[in-house]
């Protein structure tokens, strides 16, 4: 199925081989296999929700473009692009949406703005979120490779109703970092109490 979709050239100036190849280059084989499976989640969710399959291929395949980026091109972005300064308090985990989406544009010529939040919210979500995003952030979460505790309840969630796909991986999230003291950023916080709280 995916590899038949011909993307029309309004969103990004390549082949859908073109940047698969690109892909494969610039990412560890693991993570290129990821993103493929975040691809084929990502178009399933798009027939079922209603969404373009174009967008969803282009912004899974490039959800994760920098998660392999050293920090200094992160940091030099944030700085460049003066965006907002707490970033520098965070690190990979939280640069590489958001951060990631200023090196699409200029890198991948993806300009689309579902496309790059999609991206941007992936790992953190948002208080709203297109459904593109939703979908982009409950394929990354559920994806086949994926195995944790909750992930088959959360593939079905998903699947009955995105919003509550979207509930879930919020919470859960949320109660991992804290079970493991990380710091949380702020949207993450926002996504939980626009998503989650009563
Ligand atoms: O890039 P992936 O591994 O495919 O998945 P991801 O982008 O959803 O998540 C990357 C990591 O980010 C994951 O281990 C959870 C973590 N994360 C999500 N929200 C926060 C966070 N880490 C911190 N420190 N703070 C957050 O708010
Ligand atoms: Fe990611
Ligand atoms: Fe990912």
């Amino acid at each position: 199925m995916s590899n038949k979709l011909i993307y029309q050239k309004h969103l990004i100036d390549l082949t859908r081989d073109d940047l698969v190849h690109k892909l494969r280059e610039t990412l560890s084989d693991s993570r290129f296999k990821h993103v493929l499976r975040v691809e084929k989640t990502a178009i399933a969710l798009a027939n079922k929700y209603n969404v373009s399959v174009e967008k969803a291929s282009i912004a899974a395949l490039v959800h994760d473009y920098a998660k392999q980026r050293p920090d200094e091109d992160f940091i030099k972005t944030i700085k460049d692009k003066k965006m907002d300064q707490d970033l520098l308090n965070y690190g990979n985990a939280i640069w590489h949406g958001i951060v990631g989406a200023e090196l699409i544009k200029t890198e991948l010529g993806i300009w689309d703005e579902d496309i790059l939040n999609a991206v941007r919210h992936h790992t953190t979500g948002a208080a709203i979120m297109t459904t593109l995003e939703q979908i982009i952030y409950m394929a990354d979460y559920i994806e086949p490779g994926r195995d944790f505790d909750g992930v088959e309840q959360a593939r079905l969630l998903t699947n009955q109703n995105l919003s509550s796909g979207v509930v879930f991986q919020t919470k859960q999230t949320l109660e991992y970092l804290i079970e493991n003291n990380r710091s949380i950023y702020p949207k993450t916080i926002e996504t939980y109490n626009a998503w989650v709280a009563k």
